[in-house]
């Protein structure tokens, strides 16, 4: 979508640190990090969060998510991390293109505790 930085970082028109890409997700490094290790796994197609996704794109997500499952240990998560999607600006969504924020390690910042 014009003008959603993601889809831009999606379409590698701005640049990130791409962790993993595959068909259906990309996850790179939130760059203000509020945990030691602080992914976000960004869905390719663009929906804004998780109220207005489809049926096929919550089919999408809950398969990014199952894939994240089988990376716990090349992420570095094998001591445990927390799955936060924040819907809507009072629950402090930025960037309205659906994201889910993988958080590991000491917590930087008890902002989402
Ligand atoms: P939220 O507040 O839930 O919408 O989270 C948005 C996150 O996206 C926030 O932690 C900062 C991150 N972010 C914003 N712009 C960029 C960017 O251009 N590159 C990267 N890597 N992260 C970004």
């Amino acid at each position: 979508m014009e003008n959603c930085i993601f889809c831009k970082i999606i379409k590698g028109e701005i640049p990130s640190a791409k962790i993993y890409e595959d068909e259906d997700m990309l996850i790179i490094k939130d760059v203000n990090p509020q945990a030691k290790i602080h992914y976000l796994l960004l869905p390719k197609q663009h929906f804004a969060n998780i109220v207005e996704m489809t049926d096929a794109q919550a089919q999408t997500l809950a398969r990014c998510i199952k894939k994240l499952s089988n990376m716990v240990d090349e992420l570095g998560l094998q001591d445990g991390f927390r799955l936060v999607s924040n819907k809507g600006a009072h629950a402090c969504q930025s960037v309205e293109h659906l994201h889910i924020h993988i958080l590991g390690g000491q917590q930087l910042d008890d902002r989402m505790c």
